[in-house]
Parts: structure tokens; C-alpha cells; sequence
């Protein structure tokens, strides 16, 4: 995945329809079924997010997730450089307060995907002229995901990052079934829906909607 440089980095991000985000306080079945079950249904991007396990713990579910991913899937690892390099991960996402990007890019190189987390234009124009590969807008919509992230920005500011970025750009924050077709009508190339898939009893299932409404409203 990592050999072949930008140009590879980009045109398979531009392929990513539904994105995974791992969070093992909502998962009802297990990080590491969430992700087989992702990558089985076809999800292409894997991001391994974790705030409540020790460094240790990390690295062995990051490099089982790694193997899992192999050549199916992109993996990332989020905030944690350090776990990322010690599996030797596709690359890392970060947000506003983490590492400067950078920092990270001369730690991990050129050829590892580094995302930016983004809230706005501006925030998304400046992670593109800093080298990000692609951004995480959001909150699209209100999440309780994540405690922080404060109100959603609405899906039609999508719109107006995507027509000032040439990076991909993934819609995260309150995204569900009902919502998520607007997000991709707006501009977004990928979604990420973190509650609404792994709280499910089917990540299967849930994925592979995702995908299939990504698809079609891309086609559209
Ligand atoms: N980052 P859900 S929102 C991890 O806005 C994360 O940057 C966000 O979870 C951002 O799909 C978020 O369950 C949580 O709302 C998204």
C-alpha cells in the first residue's frame, strides 16, 4: 500500500466510499469484529481509534488490525504516531491540537496518508498547503461521540470546503441513515459513521448500506 507514493496515496483515497472509525466504548461487538466485519463488506479504510487502552494493549490490537486490513484495506492509526511507526501502519489521522502535522510528516515519511481533522474552510485550505492527503470535516452533524467536538456545521458547508480543497474530503459527526445521503449530495467523497454502525447488532449490514448509498449518490 505504501511503496508507490502520492500518486497511489491519492487515487486509492479517492476510491474510499465508507470509512471506519474503531472506538471500543461503543463497539457492542469488539473493535477487532468490527473491523473483519467492515473490511469483509468491502470498507476500504480503517481507522483505529482508541483513548482508553494502555500503549501496549495498542500495539497488539493495531497490528492484528493491521492483519486483518493487509492488502484490502487502508489502516490508519488516530493521534498515536508512536503506534502507527511501531506496526508500521499506512498512516495516522490527527486533529487541530495533536502533533503538528508538520512534525508528523517528517516522522513518518513521505509515503504514509496523514488526515487532518478540519472544522472549516479555512482550517481545510491550510491542512492542504500543510501536505494533508485528505481532511475529516465535522462535526457535520450534533454527535455525542465526541464530547468536544462541538455543534454540527451543517451538511452544506461541505460544499463550500470541497470547492476550495482538491484533497478528498470525509464527512464525520452525527452522520446515520436518515441523514447520510445529504452529505454525499453536498460534496462529501466519503463518510464516516462511527455510532450508527458499531453500536449495531450487523456491522455487516450497516456497512454495506453505507457503501451502497455512497455509490449511488456519487453515480447520481
Ligand atoms: N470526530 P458518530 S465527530 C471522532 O468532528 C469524531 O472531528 C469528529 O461519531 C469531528 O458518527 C466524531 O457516532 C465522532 O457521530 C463521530
Amino acid at each position: 500500500m505504501n511503496q508507490n507514493g502520492f500518486n497511489l496515496k491519492s487515487s486509492l483515497l479517492k476510491e474510499i466510499d465508507f470509512y471506519l472509525v474503531t472506538d471500543s466504548g461503543l463497539s457492542k461487538n469488539g473493535t477487532l469484529s468490527d473491523v473483519r466485519e467492515a473490511v469483509e463488506s468491502g470498507c476500504k479504510i480503517v481507522q483505529y481509534r482508541e483513548k482508553d487502552k494502555s500503549t501496549k494493549e495498542m500495539v497488539e490490537e493495531a497490528s492484528e488490525i493491521k492483519r486483518i486490513c493487509s492488502t484490502r484495506a487502508i489502516f490508519l492509526v488516530n493521534d498515536r504516531i508512536d503506534v502507527a511507526l511501531a506496526v508500521d501502519a499506512d498512516g495516522v489521522h490527527i486533529g487541530q491540537d495533536d502533533m503538528p502535522i508538520e512534525t508528523a510528516r517528517e516522522l513518518l515519511g513521505e509515503d504514509k496518508i496523514i488526515g487532518l481533522s478540519v472544522n472549516d474552510r479555512e482550517e481545510a485550505v491550510l491542512a492542504e498547503k500543510l501536505g494533508a492527503d485528505y481532511i475529516g470535516l465535522g462535526p457535520i452533524f450534533d454527535t455525542a461521540t465526541k464530547k468536544d467536538a462541538g455543534d454540527g456545521i451543517g451538511p452544506l458547508k461541505i460544499r463550500e470546503v470541497k470547492d476550495a480543497v482538491k484533497i478528498p474530503v470525509v464527512a464525520i459527526g452525527g452522520i446515520n441513515k436518515e441523514n447520510c445521503e445529504s452529505v454525499i449530495q453536498n460534496g462529501a467523497d466519503s463518510l464516516v459513521a462511527i455510532s450508527a454502525v458499531i453500536c449495531s447488532d450487523d456491522v455487516k449490514r450497516e456497512t454495506e448500506y453505507f457503501i451502497d448509498m455512497v455509490r449511488k449518490n456519487k453515480k447520481a
